[in-house]
């Protein structure tokens, strides 16, 4: 018999205990110890109650997800959470933690719940490109009613335990230990000679538009279907017989596990786990960070100060002049603000972390004691140095020194310093408090206990750690100058900026590239293309880009960029000075401009994107295909539900992209050069996945 479930008898009431560590998720060994159990208990004579709790930190986190895409096992779980329900005894769940997915479906399948005041419940099988499939889209509805059963799934949200109750998912709340409140409860329903409550017998709720409900929930899903296909089933359970529903539900489920978009969602929630877990960093114990220091306060300084004092961090901010620190004060201020308007903190806390945790400074004698240092100036190699060479004159040994540099060569600013163990770089995304992906630069004389407390901090603060290592732009913007070429040279070719952004929204980018150049502001670029042009000595090479920044057309800050704002940002409308722009270069370099769709479009900006990554894998930049994936997704507004863009490359096939990218080369070798991981995993008939699962 299965030791994942284990049995106690407390008088007349039996008890299933769930003991599968970490979080209780219903494995096909759980599954079984339920079904043994049940039979257990109602074989065992005198026993009137069953009472189901979890072990340790959940009640039931859902569905064993590494299962998914296996051979099915029996028993599945609509026919456990069938067997529970159909029990003669009264069967009461005992909830504390999380009650998600297929763990809720199991409480529903009990005929009363109880819950502790922190537990929470939820659907959050979308987030996996799924829908329940267990019976929560059909007993949640009889149980809450149609729209409140579709807010809790389309969205997945966690609902907690007093939200669960008025909406009628719970029976009780009861502080203190799980075990013992199932069991009073179950008493004192025994005694209340209260009857078995089959949901499934409950009668099926009032139905709504489901069309216009269909149609809302899709758009809402920006390209994402499972939210969608959870109204269909909702559906099925007002229009149909309970047992038929059932069918309905498993038919959309099954169908969905098939799907691209659960691969793609169900790496990324893996993915987004392993991340943070690098080998090489077992055993090794971070240096203690209690108090860090942040060298400038603009926008993305005052961020960082801000994502630190949040977690807890005194924070010294260092500027160079009184007005400028006020400046920065009034920055994290407004940022501290917004935290509690979203309940994020309390007012006391808020208070305490402006009087007691913030220091603003001027003089760099003010860091002499902080743990970590973390400058946010401007991107020049030789401020970057001069700022490295006061902070080794004043930091105390064994504080870490980091750049937030985003491009520039970490191993460079380390020498400036006599310490270059302690040195590594940060690399925050704009703006520092809300972006959740923090690249962890490596340089090569960064001490692994530096790396280690880097992770640590990043954990601290909240964020997506990933490890790179050094090259200019690191993993993230490395990719990104690149597919954003490639991008230029489309429109070169003869897309037009609004028709590559249109496709790549259809793709799933909240945003594409064009729209979020506007936002960024065009001026950084062209200062960028300034730069280098002066470098290489070709100040006259203009471009169409430099001609519409030269017009003081810089985006949205400025009301005009490759859109036009004049009617407001979101009613952006193409800025037809653009198109000429783009004409007259054409028509100068003798460019007959072609014809390309949505699907050439998207196929292009994918095949340049990826054939990078693989170089930046293939170098060692990032350790795995699962860190650029991350990285993409959590700082470049990749599309979840594709995984990040190896995934998707592993989705559509190695080999066709390979074919794509040299047939690219053709017209231009050098950007276009194949990736040699590529071409080695395409040779052995592998997959980028498979370098995951390598380690
Ligand atoms: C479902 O139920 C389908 C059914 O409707 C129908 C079926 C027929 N399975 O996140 P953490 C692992 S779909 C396997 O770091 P936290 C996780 O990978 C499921 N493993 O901790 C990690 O492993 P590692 C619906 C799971 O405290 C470790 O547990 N349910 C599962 O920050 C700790 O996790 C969900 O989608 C699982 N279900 O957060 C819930 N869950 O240490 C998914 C976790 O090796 N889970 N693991 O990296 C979560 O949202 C969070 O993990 C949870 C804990 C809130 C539970």
């Amino acid at each position: 018999m299965s030791d994942k479930v284990a049995y106690t008898r407390h008088d007349n009431i039996a008890v299933l205990t769930i003991k599968n560590p970490p979080v209780n998720a219903l494995s096909q060994a759980v599954r079984q110890g339920l079904m043994d159990q049940m039979d257990h208990a109602e074989a065992d004579t005198g026993v009137d109650a069953v009472v189901i709790v979890g072990d340790g930190r959940a009640f039931i986190a859902g569905a064993d997800i590494t299962e998914f895409g296996k051979p099915p096992m029996a028993p599945s779980l609509p026919d456990v959470v069938d067997r529970i329900e159909a029990s003669p005894l009264l069967v009461i769940a005992a909830m504390h933690g999380v009650s998600l997915g297929g763990g809720l479906e199991v409480a529903m399948g009990c005929h009363y719940r109880i819950a502790v005041p922190s537990a929470r419940i939820g659907l959050p099988e979308v987030h996996l490109g799924l829908i329940p499939g267990a019976g929560g889209t059909q007993r949640l509805p009889r149980l809450i009613g149609v729209a409140a059963a579709l807010d809790v799934m389309t969205t997945g949200r966690q609902v907690g335990a007093s939200e669960a109750l008025e909406m009628g998912v719970i029976d009780t709340i009861k502080d203190g230990n799980p075990l013992e409140n199932g069991l009073s409860f179950a008493a004192e329903l025994l005694e209340g000679k209260a009857s078995r409550r089959p949901v499934s017998e409950m009668p099926a709720p009032e139905g709504i538009d489901w069309d216009a409900a269909y149609e809302a929930t899709l758009v809402r899903g920006r390209g994402q279907i499972s939210p969608a296909q959870c109204v269909r089933a909702v559906q099925a359970s007002v229009e149909r017989p309970f047992a038929e529903g059932m069918l309905t539900e498993r038919q959309i489920f099954m169908e969905l596990l098939k799907s691209d978009q659960s691969k793609g969602m169900i790496h990324a929630f893996f993915s987004e786990r392993a991340v943070g877990h690098l080998p090489e960093l077992k055993g090794v114990a971070p240096r203690v960070i209690e108090h860090i220091g942040v060298i400038g306060g603009g926008t993305m300084g005052a961020g960082i100060a801000t994502a630190a004092l949040l977690s807890g961090l005194r924070v010294s901010l260092l500027e160079m002049t009184a007005q400028a620190g006020e400046a920065a004060h009034a920055r994290i201020s407004g940022n501290l603000s917004g935290a509690l308007k979203r309940g994020k903190i309390t007012p006391e806390q808020h208070d305490t972390i402006l009087s007691q945790a913030l220091r603003v400074i001027t003089d760099y004698q003010g860091l002499a004691d902080v743990d970590l240092v973390i400058e946010a100036v401007f991107e020049d190699m030789s401020v970057k140095k001069q700022v490295f060479t006061q902070l080794d004159a004043v930091c105390k040994q064994g504080a870490i020194l980091a750049t937030n540099t985003s491009y520039l060569d970490v191993d460079e600013i380390a020498a400036a310093t006599s310490r270059p163990q302690d040195v590594i770089g940060l690399h925050f995304f704009s703006p520092a408090h809300v972006m959740k992906l923090l690249e962890i630069v490596v340089a090569d004389k960064t001490a692994i206990d530096v790396v280690a407390t880097g992770f640590e901090l990043g954990k601290r603060l909240k964020k997506i750690n990933v490890r790179a290592g050094v090259c200019d732009g690191f993993i993230g913007n490395r990719i990104l100058a690149t597919y954003r070429s490639a991008s230029d040279q489309m429109i070169l070719e003869g897309a037009s900026p609004y028709a590559i952004d249109a496709a790549l929204e259809a793709f799933g980018f909240a945003m594409g590239p064009y729209a979020v150049a506007d936002l960024a502001g065009l001026d950084i670029g062209w200062a960028v293309r300034k730069r280098k042009r002066a470098e290489l000595g070709v100040e006259g090479a203009r471009t169409y880009a430099d001609k519409l920044c030269e017009a003081g057309h810089f985006g949205q800050k400025t009301g005009k960029g490759y859109y036009d704002y004049a009617a407001g940002l979101k009613a952006r409308v193409p800025n037809p000075d653009v198109l000429e722009l783009i004409a007259q270069e054409r028509s100068e370099t003798g460019i007959t401009p072609i014809e390309f769709t949505a699907a050439q479009i998207v196929r292009r900006y994918m095949a340049a994107m990826v054939n990078e990554a693989a170089k930046v894998v293939g170098e060692g930049v990032a350790r795995r295909p699962l860190d650029v994936d991350m990285t993409l997704l959590f700082g470049y507004g990749f599309p979840r539900y594709h995984g990040g863009p190896l995934k998707w490359a592993d989705i559509v096939g190695l080999p066709d992209l390979l074919a794509d990218i040299e047939e690219c080369a053709k017209q231009d070798p050098a950007f276009w050069e194949p990736a040699p991981l590529l071409k080695e995993l395409v040779a052995a008939g592998k997959t980028f996945d498979d370098l995951n699962k390598a380690g």
